[in-house]
């Protein structure tokens, strides 16, 4: 680790590094200097990013584009140079390596502790999307092709099944059901989004609620971090990702299904504060959020199985059976959400200009 973290411009002397946060694909690493400053340091992962140059190229254009439209310098995340004066390092393992200053007076959440914090992240990832207007989308890179294609991800899951590497299908016939059940459906944004009755934004594809710094003292939004997967897509992309993460009465691991709920209230405040945040979203877009909360839980949960299946390749996993833990509240959420699916539409259509 010392070799690495020489190679970054800190102020001062690494003094410790440690292993830091909740995130499911980079590994993250909190750095303290001798001074006292303190740096994020990432291992990129290459099982989820095959053009990491590239993908840098667009957290730097990105980090610079908000920098310069935000006064206050902890709204963006800000990339520390390497002696080389590039934005990463490449070790001898052929890692790659980043590392951010570390928000600081901040807290992330890894659920909502008050609705009115999930508000808050609803405002910043609105506020996101709105800052990102302008941003020319056809130079940023599609760092993970086709990241919410669902049918896609169906189609990968279709293989993973197909090989059963470990043996594991036979004990998640339920879940696999589950999914299969759904697929016809699974494809309609994805059609939405072919037709071109959607548009295409700049958007953030990752909004969880652990993908938000919190100002610690006045607990509003302070920055929209964990940028690896800005690219084009749609406005439910977004929406429904925090929806999926934040909305429900549960951690995304909870092992008691009775305790995973989708909690209308946080959804209707997330709503709340999203919706004008972006900005002039057309009324197909909005009328197209609920479906974007419920296929993005869907797919979520769709990935999470794969991966089980799959041997646990791709996201980060603390025990043996973490992934599929973490599909079966994704789907115990899609059956919640079908169950009230008129409520959640009514709320959507509150909002219609
Ligand atoms: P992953 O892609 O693995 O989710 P993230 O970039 O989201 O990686 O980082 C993982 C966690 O590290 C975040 O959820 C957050 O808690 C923390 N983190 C990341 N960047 C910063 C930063 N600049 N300042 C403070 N904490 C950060
Ligand atoms: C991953 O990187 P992280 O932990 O913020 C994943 C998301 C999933 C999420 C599920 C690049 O997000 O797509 O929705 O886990 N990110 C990537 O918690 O695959
Ligand atoms: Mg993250």
């Amino acid at each position: 680790m010392e070799e690495i973290l020489r190679q970054f411009q800190f102020e001062g002397r690494p003094v410790s590094c440690e292993r830091y946060g909740e995130g499911h694909i980079n590994r993250t690493y909190l750095a303290v200097t001798d001074t006292g400053r303190r740096y994020i340091v990432q291992r990129l992962s290459r099982a989820a990013f095959h053009d990491i140059p590239a993908l840098m190229r667009n957290v730097a254009a990105v980090t610079a584009y908000l920098a310069e439209r935000s006064g206050d310098p902890r709204a963006s995340l800000h990339l520390i140079s390497t002696a080389e004066g590039g934005f990463w390092y490449l070790d001898r393992e052929g890692e790659y390596w980043r590392a951010y200053d570390f928000i600081e007076d901040s807290i992330c959440l890894q659920t909502p502790e008050t609705a009115e914090d999930f508000y808050q992240s609803a405002v910043a990832f609105g506020g996101f999307q709105r800052m990102l207007k302008d941003f020319p989308a056809e130079t940023l890179s599609e760092t993970i092709p086709k990241f919410h294609h669902t049918p896609d991800r169906y189609r990968i899951f279709h293989e993973v099944l197909q090989a059963d590497r470990l043996g594991r299908a036979a004990s998640v016939q339920r879940e696999i059901d589950f999914v299969l059940s759904r697929e016809e459906e699974a494809g309609t944004l994805q059609a939405m989004r072919e037709s071109g009755e959607l548009p295409l934004r700049v958007t953030h594809n990752d909004t969880k609620l652990n993908n938000i710094m919190l100002d610690k003292k006045t607990r509003r939004a302070l920055c929209v971090i964990d940028l690896d997967t800005v690219m084009p897509g749609l406005v439910a992309y977004d929406f429904g990702d925090s929806i999926r993460f934040g909305a429900s009465t549960a951690r995304e691991d909870e092992r008691d299904l009775d305790k995973v709920w989708l909690d209308l209230a946080l959804y209707r405040r997330f709503a709340e504060g999203f919706i004008p945040a972006c900005g002039g979203l057309t009324g197909e877009e909005i009328e197209t959020l609920p479906l974007g909360a419920k296929l993005m839980t869907l797919e979520c949960g769709l990935r999470f199985l794969t991966d089980y299946l799959d041997g646990d390749r791709y996201f980060s996993v603390a025990r043996p059976d973490h992934n599929l833990d973490r599909a079966r509240t994704q789907f115990k959420l899609v059956a919640d959400t079908e169950r009230r699916r008129n409520e959640v539409q009514a709320i959507a259509r509150s909002f219609l200009p």
